[in-house]
């Protein structure tokens, strides 16, 4: 199973990734800025298989404003999550929804697309304890205490809803739980994961790389091909030279002997008619 968790900043998307994963392997603080900044992928074991879990940056994160720099972290998450996520936590605080909340789900409806995509979703709100210490149910709180957004939300995602506590300690149950409710999920979509163009552009850029990878691997072979080439060009050259050379030299001394005896014997005829 492969799992991809986002949501707003501070909602608890680290504290999840360590629930399912019943260890602290990601960072998870109270802060007022953005603790998670690039994607971070870990692994953990479910009914003898494995389980891939992404935690992302908040995709509301004001110093990930700019749409180009939560393009890339989608492509990296999507990446590390090939060939694609079976389902998409999207992590919420139930204390909160102002304009952060509401910026963040525009944004991941942006990032995602839409109808399919809702189609992995399930939205998990944390602080489990609080919900339940107010409300009898996940379902009273939605309704009596949420606003439209987040109704929308839970409605775009079939109602597939879930709390989670994270401040307790870590247990096989808590794992089961959150674990099970995805596996039913991957069961209903028939072990589907999700097609996005992310994906397939994640893919692109890897293909890409690679190719420029094997591009570049070709050029270096062939300049050491045409470094040789050049080598023996040279070398043929200069034997060449060196052969010319020689000639002329043999030529010269040739000559010069050819001159020599001439000049012996046309002294010799001006002796003879002196
Ligand atoms: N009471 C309570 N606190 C929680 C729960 N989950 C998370 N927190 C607290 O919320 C704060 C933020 O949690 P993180 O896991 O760092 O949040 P995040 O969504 O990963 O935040 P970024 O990485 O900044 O995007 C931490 O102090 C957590 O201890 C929960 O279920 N109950
Ligand atoms: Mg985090």
């Amino acid at each position: 199973m492969r799992i991809a968790i986002i949501g707003v900043t501070g909602a608890g998307k680290s504290a999840l990734a360590n629930t399912i994963l019943m260890e602290k392997k990601f960072l998870s603080l109270p802060s007022c800025e953005s603790v998670t900044e690039k994607c971070q992928k870990e692994i953990t074991r479910f009914e003898n298989r494995s389980v891939v879990v992404v935690d992302t940056p908040g995709f509301n994160d004001t110093r990930m404003e700019k749409r180009h720099l939560i393009k890339k972290e989608v492509s990296t998450c999507i990446l590390m999550l090939e060939p694609g996520p079976h389902a998409f936590l999207i992590v919420l605080n139930p204390n909160r929804f102002l304009e952060e909340e509401r910026k963040c789900l525009t944004n991941i409806e942006h990032l995602f697309g839409a109808k399919e995509f809702y189609k992995f979703c399930i939205v998990v709100f944390t602080r489990e304890k609080e919900i339940l210490d107010a409300f009898r149910s996940v379902e009273e709180f939605i309704s009596r205490n949420t606003c439209s957004d987040v109704k929308d939300v839970v409605r775009k995602c079939s109602n597939r809803v879930m709390t989670v506590e994270n401040l307790t300690p870590f247990s096989e149950l808590k794992k089961e739980l959150i674990l099970n409710r995805i596996k039913d999920l991957t069961l209903k979509n028939r072990e589907a994961y999700f097609p996005h163009i992310y994906f397939r552009t994640a893919n692109i850029l890897k293909r890409n790389s690679e190719y420029a990878k094997a591009s570049k691997q070709k050029i270096e072979e062939l300049q050491n091909i045409i470094d040789e080439l050049t080598k023996k060009i040279e070398k043929m050259e200069m034997e060449k030279y060196q052969k010319q050379n020689q000639k002329g030299s043999e030529i010269s001394v040739l000559y010069v002997r050819e001159r020599k005896k001439t000049g012996v014997q046309k002294e010799s005829s001006v002796c003879g008619i002196l």
